[in-house]
């Protein structure tokens, strides 16, 4: 997409909320009147954007059930019927992603330049992708079926992009689904859930219930054959609890702290650029985000002026403004949770470069020097724009620096030998892990962590295999809809 300077033109997005104003859920195929509601805000300026319903267990159980009818129905289609829809859905993205991209950054505060370079354009590659699985089903995964209906619980730094992880596969395996977005960004699903309408995918196939925890809660507690949450450990490990013993399939997407790892081979200048799209993309709210930075020590002076330099030239802005590099974070409550977390370090002995918070929900990209292994910085997911700093001597020092965490989502590695590279690549316990690049997403390649990072992959054919059971062969492929 083109953009050049200035503020990105909000009045087309503006004009859908006015109109629109408060919403309910989307059960079987419509909107609900709106119940009790709370408002979303715009959190780089604290605006009222629109009301969105809090969900209650009835609300969830009609979901559940609008789910429940539809799923036969929906598995009868096969998966050429289901990819059809698959393809209508990406396309309606790519229609509407002017505004998607505003609205996402409007409800979130990511810069523009985000939303509509990766979030936008990741969302209908992952319905392409998924619908190429669809049409693969019946030859990929013979006698495997549905699982049923699904709880999908989503949180809010990838709004979209969540929910294209959560939905594509889940649908093209059959599934139907009921979707609880977080309560700070559910604008852009439920502007999904006027896609589905347009698209004519049948009334049930997908249904979004919005609320706080206690709706995500309600979600878990139903009669759903599969929960796939993203979100905090802390609410990962209640889930799996509250799911111990139902017999009900889980997969958890959770927090991170993963290491960002330069060699003393590494090109400095491109690594430099990769903690920008590590920590400081995403204002830092990003599950698999490089917050430890470990540097070889021959080279750590270098790579922290040349990082020190790269700091000072990003722009901490209105995420509107096309040329913003920094927007704002989701919520005072994260703003605060951030603070708190490095003040705590400091407190600890660390040194905090850059950081300051500053007026509204916006802090300037920063990070902590001199971080011993116990510092809380190094230990806590900060979740913000704020890396940890240190250095090691040897390989085998960096790898177990990298592996001293409970969490063991991704990694990233900076080196100009492939031999290097891949010899640590094999010893870090994450996940995914990038070599020379960071924070690539495909739909292709399978997403997830290990230990408290969670279980369960999203994304190609592993993505799949967690929306599917070994059980009797599906139902025969019935015609497909115009
Ligand atoms: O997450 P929650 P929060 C981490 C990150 C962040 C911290 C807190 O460190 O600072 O978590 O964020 C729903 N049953 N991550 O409090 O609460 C909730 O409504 C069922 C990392 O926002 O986990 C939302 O839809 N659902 C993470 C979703 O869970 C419940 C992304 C996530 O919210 C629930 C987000 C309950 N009891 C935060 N309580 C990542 N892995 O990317 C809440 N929810």
């Amino acid at each position: 997409m083109e953009y050049g300077p200035g503020i990105e033109d909000s009045s087309a997005a503006r004009g859908w909320l006015a109109e629109r104003g408060a919403f309910g859920h989307f059960i079987a195929g419509a909107f609900t009147a709106p119940g009790t509601t709370f408002t979303t805000r715009d959190p780089s300026t604290g605006e009222a954007l629109a009301e969105v319903t809090q969900g209650t267990v009835d609300d969830i159980a009609a979901a559940v059930a609008a789910a429940r009818k539809a799923q036969p129905g929906w598995a009868a289609l096969g998966g050429h019927g289901r990819a059809r829809f698959l393809y209508a859905l990406a396309r309606h993205v790519q229609k509407r992603e002017r505004l998607l991209a505003v609205l996402e950054t409007l409800d979130n505060g990511k810069p523009i330049r985000e939303s509509k370079d990766i979030d936008v354009p990741l969302l209908a590659r992952h319905f392409y992708h998924h619908a190429g699985w669809a049409e693969l089903m019946e030859s990929q995964f013979p006698g495997m079926s549905p699982l049923g209906v699904v709880g999908q619980i989503i949180p809010w730094n990838f709004p979209l992009l969540m929910l294209a992880w959560k939905v594509a596969p889940a649908l093209a395996a059959g599934n139907t689904v009921v979707l609880k977005p977080a309560e700070y960004t559910a604008l852009t699903a439920l502007a999904f859930a006027e896609i589905c309408r347009e698209v004519g995918l049948p009334a049930g196939v997908v249904n979004i219930v919005t609320g706080d925890g206690a709706t995500g809660a309600a979600l878990v507690e139903a009669e759903v054959d599969k929960i796939a949450f993203t979100g905090s450990t802390e609410v990962g490990r209640l889930i799996a609890e509250m799911l111990s013993g139902t017999g009900r399939k889980l997969t958890l997407e959770l927090g991170g702290k993963s290491p960002f790892i330069v060699m003393p081979d590494a090109d400095l200048d491109a690594a430099v650029e990769g903690v920008v799209d590590s920590i400081w993309f995403n204002q830092g709210q990003v599950c698999c985000a490089g917050s430890r930075i470990l540097v070889a020590e021959a080279v750590a002076g270098r790579f922290e002026a040349l990082l020190k330099a790269r700091m000072a030239r990003l722009r901490v802005g209105a995420p509107l403004d096309k040329s913003t590099d920094v927007g704002a974070i989701v919520d005072p409550v994260q703003k605060d949770r951030i603070l708190s977390i490095c003040r705590a370090a400091v407190d600890a002995g660390a040194e905090l470069v850059g950081g300051q918070a500053q007026e509204g929900c916006f802090i300037a990209p920063g990070y902590l020097r001199g971080v011993a292994p116990t510092n809380p910085g190094m230990s806590q997911e900060i979740f913000g724009p704020i890396a940890t700093l240190s250095t090691f001597r040897t390989a085998d020092e960096a790898i177990e620096l990298a592996n001293n965490t409970r969490y063991g989502l991704a990694a990233s590695i900076w080196s100009e030998s492939a031999t290097v590279a891949t010899d640590l690549a094999a010893r870090v316990k994450v996940g995914v892990v990038w070599i020379n690049c960071a924070n690539l997403f495909d739909a292709a390649a399978p997403f997830g962590g290990y230990r408290e990072s969670g279980y369960g992959r999203e994304g190609g054919r592993a993505g799949m295999l967690d929306y599917l059971a070994d059980a009797a062969p599906e139902a025969p492929a019935a015609a497909a809809p115009a």
